[in-house]
């Protein structure tokens, strides 16, 4: 044996000492992965010394190589052990601080927690009613043109009637129209008539727009119209059908209507319909009993002239709709007061109104069960 190996072999066990008192001294895993990399990582002290052993004498390395893969090994195990005893301490000290509250109330699936929107929930229960009559349900752009939203329903160019709809017009296009919102969703029943032939059923509940803003208007609501076209359609089945409805959306065995004289460009002749309730309990109302009356949709039969602008002769075929306020009859069924409150998007307001996801209106189930 040389004296360098004596010197290197003093050397390796003292660098042994070092590094197992810094692995014994490290605090937690990060100090431990630091002195790890110090000592094996590419460049670390026993990894150089590992290289070292290339430029040796044969001799040399015979002593050399074993002293110094020990030290590796040694090391390495030592950064083991001192690790899953610090993974121990750390999990200890977790136990020790952390608690279960067993009284804390389950935490519930989203399912659980969303809400669906009073109007939501009121156009599920008029299409459940509707579609049981047979209707379907159509849908058509928010942004109409001129003709689908007034020329076609009879609303003549310069004629007042289109004054009282306070509408959203849109800049004018390359051609200078100007589009609009529409102002009622009839323009998706005249899309219907000019699309379908008849018999044709439908509703179509959607959002509507007019430049309004008060405690009982916004500018955007919701309505729903109905539309049926047949060669024998008159004003009898319109009753029934209003009558029907209004039964099963309030849920109540009978109700008193009363259709009086009204006007619109596209119907003639035109009603507005009342409907019985009690207003003697205050802050409540109730349908289907009681002295007083509640306006709640317009009807009457279908303009000849409305007709031939979508494409149907009025001598073959006649028919009647309808139109009522979704926010309206909302509110007179659940019983808010404030229509703006609707549109806040303000979750208490929601979780106190809104209805249950998976509760879905049907017939058979009960419309708000
Ligand atoms: C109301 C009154 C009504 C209609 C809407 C309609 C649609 C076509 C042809 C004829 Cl395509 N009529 N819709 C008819 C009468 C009244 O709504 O007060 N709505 C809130």
């Amino acid at each position: 044996m040389s004296d360098i190996d004596v010197t290197d072999q003093s050397a390796i066990a003292d660098l042994e000492q070092d590094l197992a008192s810094a692995i014994l001294g490290a605090p937690d895993e990060a100090g431990l992965e630091e002195v790890r990399i110090a000592a094996l990582g590419k460049k670390g002290s026993v990894s150089e010394l590992l290289k070292s052993l290339g430029a040796m004498s044969p001799d040399e390395r015979k002593v050399m190589g074993p002293a110094i893969n020990g030290l590796r090994d040694r090391v390495a195990g030592l950064i083991t052990h001192r690790r899953s005893a610090l993974k121990t301490r750390a999990l200890e000290a977790r136990l020790a601080t952390e608690t279960v509250d067993v009284t804390l109330p389950v935490r519930e699936a989203a399912a659980e927690t969303g809400r669906v929107h009073p109007i939501a929930q009121v156009m599920e229960e008029l299409t459940a009613i509707f579609a049981d009559m047979g209707f379907s349900v159509a849908e058509g752009p928010d942004i109409e043109d001129d003709f689908h939203n007034f020329t076609a329903l009879n609303f003549p160019p310069g004629h007042p009637a289109r004054e009282m709809h306070d509408t959203f017009f849109l800049p004018p296009g390359a051609d200078g129209q100007r589009k609009v919102l529409r102002t009622h969703t009839s323009p998706v029943q005249v899309r219907t008539m000019q699309t379908k032939t008849p018999p044709i059923r439908v509703i179509c509940p959607g959002r509507t727009y007019r430049c309004d803003s008060d405690q009982t208007h916004t500018p955007m609501f919701h309505q729903v119209e109905g539309l049926v076209i047949d060669k024998g359609a008159h004003l009898g089945h319109l009753k029934w059908i209003l009558e029907e409805f209004c039964k099963s959306f309030f849920e109540v065995e009978g109700v008193k209507m009363r259709f009086r004289p009204s006007f619109f460009p596209f119907t003639e002749p035109s009603m507005e319909v009342d409907i019985q309730c009690d207003r003697s309990r205050p802050g409540e109302i109730r349908f289907g009993e009681g002295t007083d009356w509640l306006e709640i949709l317009g009807c009457g039969m279908v303009h000849p002239n409305v007709l031939r602008n979508c494409g149907l002769d009025p001598d073959e075929y006649q028919g009647f709709a309808w139109g009522m306020g979704i926010d309206r009859i909302a509110m007179l069924k659940y019983g808010m007061s404030d229509l703006r409150a609707f549109f806040e998007a303000d979750v208490r307001w929601l979780s106190h109104y809104g209805f249950r996801p998976l509760d879905f209106p049907t017939l058979a189930g009960g419309l708000s069960a």
